[in-house]
């Protein structure tokens, strides 16, 4: 009796197991056909470093597209409150893109609509994924991990030209910021890059991002005007007080920008919002002044060292 009893239960078992074998087979079997046909991405993380280790690699040195062969495109982005670095690129269709993706403070999302793109932006590794733009068209960039204040604004895009049209040397510049006539448009740089903290009008947030309409002519006139200058290449940290307000946070260094864009956006918010706080003699920045500046090695709390309160 005993020993049909123990027969009996050792059936049941064995069609147990048999069952979840044949389970787990069958989810194996549906990844890799996704995987096969429907061309979902996994993410290869291919470093794991500090922040500063992974930012000072090659492929991040300038972030953007690069044509690496005919039909073999890089492409490298940066995340950080609160934007992509750059935030807007031209590739073209029908190319393999090669991505390399990092994150410069917290984590971030990079999630490409009308793709399957959905990636984490991990500081100190590497997201490396390919993919092929078959459609021309644009392909907005969001972060979807919640990373700060000001992340709803955190958005970039892909434009994606015909090959005929694509020309490697404007890879990199952010389309948006080019006006007609191909000089950079500072309004362009502005909302691309700083809107997201310092707002649309230039206000900011009381207590967290400082306003730049109405202070940044006042900037010039106290620090004097190479301030500007080091304030955008090396960023700014520690506690200044703006319309007796006081602030108290870090604004990121923008030197991944070129010298043109930064000598346009200087000059955007010294005249879109300050032009009757400007002195009659008032030039215009120019990029020369920026190029100039670069390779002093300052830091964000150097530049606060230098700032008179
Ligand atoms: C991630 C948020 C963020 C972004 C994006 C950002 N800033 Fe700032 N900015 C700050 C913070 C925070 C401060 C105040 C820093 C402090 O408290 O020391 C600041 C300060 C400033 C100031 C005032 C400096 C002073 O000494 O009073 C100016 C001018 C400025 N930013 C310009 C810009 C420009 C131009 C851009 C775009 C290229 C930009 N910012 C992008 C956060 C940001
Ligand atoms: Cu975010």
């Amino acid at each position: 009796m005993e020993h049909r009893q123990h027969e009996q239960i050792a059936k049941w078992e064995r069609r147990w197991l048999a069952l979840s074998g044949l389970m787990s087979l069958t989810f194996v079997m549906l990844i890799a056909y996704n995987l096969a046909t429907e061309g979902t991405h996994i993410a290869q993380r291919t470093a794991k470093a500090t922040p500063e280790q992974i930012l000072a690699q090659d492929v991040f040195l300038e972030p953007g597209v690069r044509q690496l062969a005919p039909g073999k495109i890089q492409l490298t982005s940066v995340g950080q409150a609160f934007v992509f670095q750059p935030a807007n690129v031209r590739v073209p269709a029908g190319a393999e893109i090669e991505f390399f993706l990092t994150a410069r403070d917290v984590l971030h999302g990079y999630q490409i609509e009308k793709t399957n793109i959905n990636v984490e932006l991990i500081p100190g590794e590497i997201s490396r994924l390919l993919y092929t733009f078959d459609e021309p068209g644009v392909y907005r960039i969001t972060c979807n991990q919640y990373c700060g204040i000001g992340h709803h604004n955190m958005i970039g895009s892909i434009t994606v030209v015909p090959a005929s049209q694509w020309n490697a040397e404007q890879a990199g510049e952010p389309v948006v910021a080019m006006a007609e006539d191909g000089t950079v448009d500072g309004a362009a740089v502005y909302a691309a890059n700083c809107q997201s903290c310092h707002q649309a009008n230039g206000m900011g947030l009381t207590g967290a991002f400082p306003p730049v309409a109405g202070h940044s002519a006042e900037l010039v006139a106290s620090q004097g005007r190479d301030y500007l200058v080091n304030l955008l290449l090396y960023g700014l940290q520690g506690e200044i007080v703006v319309n007796g307000q006081s602030y108290n946070g870090v604004m990121p260094a923008w030197n991944a920008l070129s010298d043109e864009d930064l000598a346009a956006v200087t000059n955007y918010l010294l005249t879109e919002w300050d032009a009757s706080a400007l002195p009659s003699d008032f030039m215009p920045y120019e990029a020369a002044e920026f190029t100039a500046a670069r390779g002093q090695e300052l830091t964000a709390a150097d530049v606060y060292e230098a700032r008179t309160p």
